[in-house]
């Protein structure tokens, strides 16, 4: 705490960690209130004002990046979605001024021990699924960061173990983080808007690796092997050199394994795909590496439900396979959910996908082929939609998620899948990815009313 007293503090954002920051920054009870200042680029938002009823002598600026306040500051404490490389506040951060995101600051108040999870796709399911193994197992978990808990916010809990979901956004600003276990999933195109090029994305998610003990990475992705000296256990698709973890072909079908020894069949796992295979192999991985037992690892695995808006099945009284996947927010995860989808349908039934809204500047090329192959209908919706319909004839655009299911349904025969998966943010049409999978829900169950 001493790192923070007397120093002039700046929060950048006010958002779910700025307003973690500020909870953090006045807490009197516990830090004796430090001095600093709020600004959020945004001119209005419902936020501002509980802001300013909660913490009225705090002072707060909207509407623009103040560049005095920022170059006031000796400590900038950064919101994840503030790209602090934009010239209005690059050029004005002082030379003396630290910047920290929460993940750092927290990093630098409380040594918990912790695991560190980031990759473009599978990290809110895999730091869920840790999250789970570990609750079965009695071993007192948190979880925190980008999955939507704001670290400060734990600051008061006890953890035997802090499960850390990280995005690029935050690993930019981390330097202080000692995990016992790091894993990088994966990495595809993602956020290329802010990051600028894969080879630097991939560059920030290697920080995840820092100050850790133990690596768990993905031999299918070697970008995500550490490129520093680390001892790592891998996971992957292949069969699984000794002590490492992979999926084996037997006479009673694929199973999970580690070495040569077979773990559980595939047909066994509650989450589909076998993207959400490796998934439970990175936290077998990760579990293995905090010494949890192997037998016990296995049998929470049969309780784990999945997570909402990924490759979700939704119920309806129509015979069409309905799928909510909103969380798709990049072309990797949609390659995967058609990929996962397409293999475990018979040839007779369509898949039909619904897809668009913000591509943040990726390549949509990755998924030309997986369409072509698998996708019998393509529905393309928002701000990027020209860039989905040009990659197939079988394409056709929609205002709506509503038209899109109206539309699908009109042409989806019994037992087809109709497949929400945007590969796009939302942030051009919804609030979320949860609003956009809850609108597509509604809509489902408004057709079903309606027929
Ligand atoms: N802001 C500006 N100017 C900007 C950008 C943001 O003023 O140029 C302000 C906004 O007006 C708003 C605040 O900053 O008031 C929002 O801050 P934020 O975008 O950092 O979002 P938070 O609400 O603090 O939520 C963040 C993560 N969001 C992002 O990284 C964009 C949440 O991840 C995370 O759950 C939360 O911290 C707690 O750690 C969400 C996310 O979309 C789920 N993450 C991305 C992803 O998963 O792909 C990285
Ligand atoms: P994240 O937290 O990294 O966004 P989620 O677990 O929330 O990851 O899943 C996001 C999307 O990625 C979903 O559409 C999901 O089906 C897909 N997905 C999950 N795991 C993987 C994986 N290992 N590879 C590719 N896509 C994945």
């Amino acid at each position: 705490l001493s790192q923070l007293q007397n120093k002039r503090i700046v929060v950048l954002g006010l958002g779910l960690t700025g307003m973690s920051f500020v909870r953090f920054l006045s807490n009197k009870k516990t830090y004796n209130a430090l001095n600093f200042a709020v600004n959020d680029s945004r001119s209005s938002h419902a936020q501002f004002e509980e802001f300013k009823r909660d913490y009225a002598t705090i002072e707060l600026v909207t509407g623009c990046w103040d560049s005095r306040l920022i170059a006031s500051a000796e400590i900038l404490l950064v919101s994840p979605g503030v790209d602090i490389n934009q010239p209005e506040i690059a050029d004005n951060i002082a030379d003396n001024c630290q910047v920290w995101g929460d993940i750092e600051l927290y990093a630098r108040l409380k040594q918990t021990p912790c695991v560190a999870i980031t990759g473009s796709n599978g990290k809110s399911t895999v730091v869920n699924l840790i999250h789970h193994i570990g609750q079965k197992l009695g071993v007192k978990t948190q979880l925190g960061g980008n999955v939507g808990v704001p670290v400060l916010d734990t600051l008061d809990t006890e953890p035997e173990l802090l499960i850390l979901e990280l995005s690029s956004f935050q690993l930019e600003t981390l330097t202080s983080l000692t995990p016992i276990v790091s894993c990088m999933l994966n990495l595809s195109d993602d956020h290329l808007d802010r990051h600028k090029s894969i080879e630097n994305y991939g560059e920030i998610k290697q920080r995840v690796y820092q100050g850790a003990q133990y690596a768990v990475f993905n031999r299918d992705d070697l970008v995500t092997k550490p490129t520093s000296e680390l001892a790592a256990v891998s996971f992957g698709k292949d069969s699984p050199a000794a002590n490492q973890f992979g999926i084996i072909e037997t006479t009673r079908g694929k199973f999970l394994a580690l070495g040569k020894q077979a773990l559980m069949p595939l047909s066994q796992l509650t989450i589909s795909g076998i993207h959400n295979a490796t998934n439970v192999l990175a936290a077998l991985a990760i579990g293995q590496l905090l010494k949890w037992p192997l037998d016990t690892m296995l049998e929470a695995l049969a309780s784990f439900e999945g997570l909402a808006h990924r490759c979700q099945a939704i119920a309806s009284n129509d015979d069409i396979f309905w799928i909510n996947d909103s969380k798709a927010t990049n072309v990797g995860a949609t390659v995967a959910a058609i990929e996962g989808i397409s293999s475990t349908i018979g040839a007779q039934q369509q898949l039909i996908l619904i897809a668009g809204g913000d591509g943040k500047g990726a390549d949509f090329s990755p998924l030309k082929a997986v369409i072509d192959e698998h996708v019998s209908q393509l529905f393309a919706l928002g701000k990027d939609k020209a860039q989905l319909l040009a990659l197939s004839e079988k394409s056709q655009a929609v205002e709506s998620l509503e038209q899109a299911v109206e539309l699908s349904r009109t042409i989806a025969k019994s037992g087809d899948v109709v497949l929400l998966s945007p590969a796009c943010a939302s942030i051009d049409m919804f609030t979320n990815f949860a609003e956009r999978g809850q609108t597509f829900v509604d809509a489902i169950n408004n057709v079903k009313e309606a027929s």
